[in-house]
């Protein structure tokens, strides 16, 4: 019988979001709960990910990171990609849908995700510019018009494309970050979706644990 390897993953030692499941661990844990996959966590300060020891496993000194014996990911996507691989229930069986829902998971992080980063970066690093009146807006209706165009696609259905799989996985985890800024709100069909994720029981016990580690570590979440 194989051996069964317990992978092991990196997550911030006390999450800037203050455990509301925004940072990328939260996709990973979340497809980890979904195939019922057993893992542990390492928590990592933000001096510990710049140095060697961390960018040996991860160039960019970030997290998550994801270790499986001998192997060593980064990227968010490209572990839930393999975690989906290597389980039954985050794709398809069938090669064609499995495609398709490959081509949701770029399109989360390529596609979706890309210019809600924009408004992240607009928001927090560049609040001081000049400029800074002014681009808001512009980012911000670049979000609505691929809020729009996904809300178009989604329509009345409950997953994008027939039964949840890892493509909503990363949708829904991308759609999460913006919805503090209320532009989800605008689109109900897409808010309904997020809330569908939300509520299954794999998300539901990878909140909790990373909410877990945040309270374990602020002083009581302060
Ligand atoms: N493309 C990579 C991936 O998908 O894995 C991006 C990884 C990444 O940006 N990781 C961030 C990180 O390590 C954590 S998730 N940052 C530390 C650094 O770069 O020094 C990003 C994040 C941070 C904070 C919030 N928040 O407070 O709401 C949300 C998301």
């Amino acid at each position: 019988m194989p051996l069964q390897l317990i992978p092991v993953i990196t997550v911030f030692e006390c999450s800037p979001d203050r455990g509301r499941g925004l940072a990328r661990d939260m996709r990973v844990r979340w497809a980890l709960e979904e195939v019922g996959q057993p893992y542990e966590v390492r928590l990592v300060s933000f001096e510990a990910m710049k140095e060697p020891p961390h960018r040996a496993l991860h160039p960019f000194g970030q997290i998550p990171t994801y270790q499986e014996g001998a192997l060593a990911l980064f990227e968010s996507g490209a572990i839930v990609f393999h975690i989906a691989e290597r389980h039954a229930g985050l794709l398809p069986e069938d090669a064609n849908a499995r495609a398709r829902a490959i081509t949701w998971m770029f399109a989360a992080l390529n596609t979706v995700e890309a210019p809600i980063l924009d408004l992240q970066t607009a928001m927090y690093q560049e609040g001081d510019k000049p400029w800074h009146e002014q681009r808001l807006p512009l980012v911000k209706d670049r979000i609505r018009d691929r809020l729009g165009e996904l809300s178009e696609r989604l329509g009345n259905a409950e997953w994008l494309d027939g039964a949840f799989s890892a493509g909503d996985l990363m949708i829904v985890s991308v759609l999460l970050r913006v919805r503090p800024s209320g532009l989800l709100d605008e689109y109900p069909n897409l808010s309904a979706y997020v809330a569908r994720g939300e509520a299954r029981p794999a998300y539901k016990r990878a909140f909790d644990a990373q909410l877990a580690v945040f309270m374990a570590n602020s002083r009581g979440g302060e």
